[in-house]
């Protein structure tokens, strides 16, 4: 029987180098012959992409209800896990993803204030136990990543989306909620100093990983 592949996520706010790191992570597994899925919420296929452009498009005049925000993610995420998740842990593979259910405590619980018990609600429905066997949150203070992040924006000539766009209060909210779940999983969950040079990141980043796959052989 093959066995079940592994479920990584990365984790953090605004700018603290997720995607830039997710690159590393896939590259560090497959150097292990891992094969090696990556992929991203909001989105990961067709139907969760277009979902995931209604909760970042700051464009309209009709503001999105907190609840709806809540549910379109939920919704995202259930797509993504029955099309691209699901089947590639069961043939064996392993999935990287950048951004999971911890980002909906930390956004819509600790940012916009819903109560954890109604998400966890909706994790338990849509997730059937599945959560995570790993989660690299990287951790660094809001004005030191939002410089980062207009960096990004200078360079790539981008715009913000609707999350971007939030005061400094939501982004520490954000920070705080993800601390909390990382306080609460401390076996699952691994937080990572992301204010300090991208080498010595990858550097923590690669031991982690090391140490993961040597329990896990
Ligand atoms: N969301 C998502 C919810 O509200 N609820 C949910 O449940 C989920 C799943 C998705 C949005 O959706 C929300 C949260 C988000 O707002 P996103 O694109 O996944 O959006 O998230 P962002 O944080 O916006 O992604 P970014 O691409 O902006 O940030 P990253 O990926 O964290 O940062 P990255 O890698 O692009 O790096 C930013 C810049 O910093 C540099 C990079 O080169 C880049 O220029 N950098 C460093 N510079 C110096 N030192 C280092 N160590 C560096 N690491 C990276």
């Amino acid at each position: 029987m093959t066995r079940r592949g592994r479920f990584i996520t990365l984790e953090g706010g605004e700018g603290v180098g997720k995607t830039t790191n997710l690159a590393l992570v896939v590259d560090h597994l497959e150097a292990h012959g891992i094969e090696v899925v990556r992929t991203r919420e909001p989105g990961g296929t067709p139907r969760a992409e277009a979902i995931r452009g209604l909760l970042l498009d700051p464009a309209g005049n009709e503001p999105l209800d907190d609840d709806a925000e809540l549910l379109l993610v939920f919704a995202a995420r259930a797509q993504h896990l029955a099309r691209v998740v699901r089947p590639a842990l069961e043939r064996g593979a392993w999935v990287v993803c950048d951004r999971f259910t911890d980002a909906t405590f930390a956004y819509q619980g600790g940012g916009r204030g819903i109560d954890a018990s109604r998400i966890a609600e909706l994790e338990a429905f849509v997730q059937r136990g599945l959560t995570p066997d790993l989660t690299l949150l990287l951790d660094m203070p809001m004005a030191a990543a939002q410089r980062r992040l207009e960096g990004r924006l200078d360079h790539d000539g981008g715009e913000r989306d609707r999350f971007e766009r939030e005061r400094a209060e939501f982004f520490e909210a954000v920070r705080r909620a993800y601390l909390a779940r990382a306080k609460a999983a401390p076996d699952r969950v691994c937080v990572v100093n992301a204010d300090q040079p991208l080498d010595a990141v990858q550097d923590e980043l690669r031991t982690l990983l090391d140490d993961r796959l040597e329990a896990w052989s």
